[in-house]
């Protein structure tokens, strides 16, 4: 039993979805219609006469709010509380219970239950719809301040000028991926690129286009990438990337790709202008015991090894023979880097 509430619906101020309205007695289902009509909180008002049908729409229909009675043969409003409870996606929904009766303890049960609130019958219409507005209001609050919640999350975690990941977030990430890759005996790799003379960029074409050639990187770096890849904005035009399932050959490949990929194009800015640069790539697969900084350092001693000998190419950090050293190793024309830990 559904009923459109109309015209007066259209005047409310916040109006949501639909309300479920549960009561064995005709009068009162639709006095409870008529107050909800006259004050336009809700688009659609779903009735149920008995216990049994309003349990079907209680688990059929997700509802912004359920008026109950309490007192009805059969399933009773209790009974429909807690079902209703455990329904997927209704913690958050205002349950109302509707009673005769006024046993402190009982109205004690039913609010421990999860009833946001019980309303003595016979109701009065100005209270019924105080309560429920404030509860409404009580729940949009909370679902502004999951929103909020989750916009600052993201913020925290986001490079503003690019939109990769930032420093702290990648950190962590490698971290959580280092236990993962020990933890199951699965290859990773990490990742970085440095833009070459890009001091050169700024002075030669301005701050904003510096800038532009900083975007145009990321956006390759995810084009580049695999989804499970993490790349973050490391600092200032250097790049991080994390390689999950990467050994330090498949590393090699892909910064390749990226340098080559970036070598070949050309990042058009404002006005026109088309910028040409290259990055410099260092790349190192953990080794058994390495931590977020050990994996790190050993990724940027390669891309310094990469930056002496003459920039535009890729260098890795050599496996470690027996855990102890780690050199590096080129790939392209270039020179060997050592690292001792
Ligand atoms: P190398 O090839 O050795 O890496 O030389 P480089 O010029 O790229 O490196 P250097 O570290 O000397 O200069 C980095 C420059 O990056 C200096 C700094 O002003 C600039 N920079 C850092 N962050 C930003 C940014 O957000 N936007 C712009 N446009 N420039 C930035
Ligand atoms: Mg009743
Ligand atoms: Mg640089
Ligand atoms: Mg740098």
């Amino acid at each position: 039993m559904a009923s459109e509430v109309a015209p007066a619906a259209r005047s409310g101020k916040h109006r949501v979805a639909n309300v479920i309205v549960i009561d064995d007695s005709d009068a009162a289902r639709e006095r409870i219609r008529g107050v909800l009509a006259e004050a336009g909180l809700f688009e659609q008002v779903l009735e149920a006469r008995d216990g049994l049908s309003g349990l079907r729409l209680i688990l059929e229909h997700p509802a912004d709010a359920v008026i109950c009675d309490l007192e009805m043969p059969g399933l009773d409003g209790e009974k429909l509380l807690r079902a209703h409870r455990e329904r997927l996606g209704a913690e958050d929904v205002p349950f109302f219970l509707l009673t005769a009766t006024r046993d402190p303890d009982r109205l004690a049960r039913l609010l421990r239950a999860g009833a946001a609130d019980t309303i003595t019958k016979p109701f009065h219409p100005a209270e019924l719809l105080a309560r429920v507005e404030t509860h409404l209001r009580l729940r949009r609050l909370r679902a502004e301040l999951r929103e909020k919640n989750t916009a600052l999350a993201k913020l925290s975690t986001t490079d503003s000028l690019t939109g990769l990941r930032n420093r702290r977030y990648v950190g962590e990430a490698l971290a959580i991926e280092i236990l993962r890759a020990t933890r199951y005996g699965t290859p990773l790799s990490l990742l970085m690129a440095d833009v070459d003379h890009f001091k050169h960029v700024n002075d030669a074409h301005g701050h904003p286009a510096g800038d532009a050639v900083l975007v145009f990187t990321a956006e390759t770096i995810t084009r580049v990438l695999r989804s499970t890849d993490i790349a973050g904005r490391y600092g200032g035009e250097e790049f991080i990337a994390v390689l999950p399932h990467t050994d330090l050959e498949g590393a090699v490949v892909l910064a390749e790709r990226l340098r080559a990929s970036l070598a070949a194009a050309a990042c058009v800015v404002a006005g026109g202008g088309r910028i040409s640069f290259t990055v410099s790539a260092g790349v190192a697969q953990m080794q058994r015991g390495d931590d977020a900084s050990a994996l790190i350092r050993a990724a940027d001693t390669a891309l310094y090894a990469a930056k002496s000998a003459g920039r535009d190419r890729v260098e890795c950090a050599a496996a470690a023979s027996g855990g102890v050293d780690r050199g590096t190793e080129k790939t392209r024309p270039g020179s060997r880097a050592g690292r001792n830990r």
